[in-house]
């Protein structure tokens, strides 16, 4: 063990955990991007010392196949990914337990309740439970960095994964963070043991067993766990509250008795109990799903959560100030309502001025389409003004859900599945390969924008660099294409022209046809070709042909008089010349440098 010590310092919760883990000798890192799980990873990145192994994987059940793989081999590893993602891992999730650890294995999965960027809400609390593992939930990122760096030696000594919940909040805030003593990581090596390893049913059997013995004990060993803290001040009401929850509590009604919970799969059991008799009132305030209340309640002790507390959407000290209030217990409550925080103005997302994604969504539009999306940025295809998009579900189902529109004999339009590369090779592929071997009449429109856009530009299998700029062999697309046994059609999504020739001739041939959108994605520095445009405002009937696309950088210039002319915001301007390819009056034009 050596020993390092680092100034206190203002960190995110990932970031704290990130710290926690490295603290921890963790040796193997994987995830797959997130919001709001994306930066853990990302700073491990930065700060793991290079002998560390960080890497995103193609997707999260990879990563989590991937740690489990290293945890067997003696080296403690770690997962991010966001609660969507789990869904994605669940299947080697459910196993894990059976088949243990050798070193230390954990699972960092963030939630997202009132989904700022994801397709639903879930609480992943039941998840934890459900494959019966310890649940860690911070509070705040001193605690995201102890909690990860205990979770490791959990996982030991419980020879289970452990799963760290956190919320948007709780990944997303700075507070301080004492760092404490760095642990050297070293990997023990790999010892062959198939009774544990090997999940024959034989085998799994005895897994299973020794799982449920081991139950009971967590329980035991969570009573007396200092993550869970009773916080005892007025008898009145007590109130359990955990992760985001709990600082809500503490900020709108600080006289009244907390049983904080860090722990949240098991849960203390007599400790909850003594601590409801102890209290003339018991309320839970907890995120998303009545999922503490309803067990609470299954124990026998009477408690009341949800009736006053939202269950969709995230808690803020107001909302519990408001349930809090519903449930009697914040007196005089207009002294408490004065002060009402006006929230931000809302800005609806829009794809970034010059998006290669824009043009597809325009010609599929314009062809009328019935079109099953994707999960990226693209998915504002789905907005308006482009309104180009039918379905999206979840990610890599867009294929799958065309091949099923086709097999239920919808043939009034052409059926088209749109998706992004870091979708695609996540989880599109094998929907790709059904298609074909179905034949299925659909066309597949790959939106390649070389990156993750939609959680900050992660690479992907098909960039030819990983998470920490080295560079690594880079996945083709279309190679992947022609080896399912389509020959796909490459097009620059900047020339309107030819993109919309390509996928009409697309959506015209039987059987699975793709095309390719081949343009990096417009938040790579430089201006797509060199030149910003302007208006000439004589030229510019005011069509708002120019509007449909939705760029940012369009608005109206209101100095004429009888009619709105368009104008262009040249900071904005990416240059990628669609909105004077689609001009009637060619108004459009590039800007002269003197
Ligand atoms: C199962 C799951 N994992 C991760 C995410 C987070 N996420 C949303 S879209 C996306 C990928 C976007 O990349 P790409 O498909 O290339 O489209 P782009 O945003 O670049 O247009 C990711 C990782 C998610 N929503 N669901």
């Amino acid at each position: 063990m050596a020993s390092v010590t680092k100034p206190r310092q203002l960190l995110l919760g990932n970031e704290a955990m990130a710290w926690g883990a490295v603290d921890a000798g963790v040796r193997v890192v994987t995830g797959y991007p997130g919001t709001p799980s994306t930066e853990a990873l990302e700073y491990l990145a930065k700060i793991a010392p290079e002998d560390v192994a960080v890497q995103w994987a193609t997707n999260e059940k990879v990563a989590l196949d991937e740690a489990i793989g290293a945890a067997l081999s003696g080296a403690r590893s770690l997962v991010t990914m966001k609660h969507v993602g789990l869904n994605v891992a669940m299947d080697a999730w459910m196993t894990s337990p059976l088949v243990g650890v050798n070193a230390g294995l954990v699972v960092l999965v963030a939630d997202d309740p009132g989904m700022h960027s994801s397709q639903n809400e879930q609480d992943s609390r039941y998840l934890g439970r459900f494959a019966g593992v310890l649940v860690f939930e911070p509070s705040d990122s001193q605690e995201c960095y102890q909690f990860v760096h205990s979770a490791f030696e959990a996982s030991e000594k419980w020879d289970s994964p452990v799963m760290i919940r956190t919320t948007t909040r709780i990944s997303h805030s700075s507070s301080p963070v004492s760092l404490g003593e760095a642990e050297i990581g070293t990997a023990k090596g790999f010892q062959r043991n198939p009774g544990k390893y090997v999940m024959l049913p034989v085998y799994a059997r005895a897994g299973r067993l020794r799982h449920l013995e081991r139950l009971p004990k967590m329980v035991e060993w969570v009573e007396s766990h200092p993550f869970n803290q009773e916080e005892m001040r007025s008898t009145e009401i007590g109130v359990i509250a955990t992760g985001t929850a709990y600082q809500y509590v503490r900020d709108v009604i600080p006289e009244a008795s907390v049983l904080k919970l860090g722990i949240t799969n098991p849960l203390p059991e007599n400790m909850i109990r003594n601590f409801a008799s102890k209290v003339n009132r018991l309320i839970v305030v907890e995120e998303s799903e009545p999922y503490l209340e309803d067990t609470i309640k299954s124990l026998g002790i009477i408690v009341e959560g949800k009736t006053f507390f939202p269950r969709a959407g995230e808690l803020s000290s107001q909302s519990v100030r408001i349930g809090l209030q519903k449930a009697g217990v914040l007196r005089n409550p207009l002294e408490e309502a004065k002060y009402t925080w006006p929230g931000p103005v809302l800005r609806p997302p829009l794809l970034c001025p010059g998006c290669p994604h824009v043009t597809p969504f325009l010609v599929l539009r314009e062809i009328g389409a019935y079109v099953n999306g994707d999960i990226g940025c693209y998915t504002l295809g789905a907005s308006e003004p482009l309104m180009a998009m039918d379905t999206c579900l979840a990610m890599g189902s867009s294929i799958g859900m065309a091949v099923g529109m086709a097999k239920a004999g919808v043939r009034d339009k052409a059926i088209v599945a749109t998706i992004g590369d870091s979708t695609f090779l996540h989880g599109g592929i094998p929907g790709l390969i059904d298609a074909v071997w179905n034949n299925a009449d659909i066309s597949v429109i790959i939106l390649d924008n070389g990156t993750t856009a939609m959680t900050g530009g992660q690479p992907h299998p098909g960039t030819a660099h990983n998470v920490r700029a080295a560079s690594v062999p880079r996945i083709d697309i279309a190679e992947v294409c022609r080896a399912v046994g389509v020959e796909p059609v490459v097009v620059d999504p900047y020339d309107v022209g030819a993109t919309h020739r390509t996928i009409l001739a697309a959506t015209k041939k039987r059987g699975v046809s793709v095309v390719i959108t081949n343009r990096p994605c417009v938040q790579a520095p430089e201006k797509i070709f060199g030149r910003t445009y302007e208006v000439e405002l004589q030229r510019c009937d005011g069509c708002q042909l120019c509007m449909n696309i939705g760029c940012p950088a369009l608005g109206w210039d209101l100095s004429f008089n009888d009619l709105r002319r368009a104008r262009i915001d040249s900071d904005q301007c990416s240059g990628c010349t669609v909105c004077a390819q689609l001009c009637p009056q060619s108004a459009i034009v590039p800007i002269i440098q003197d």
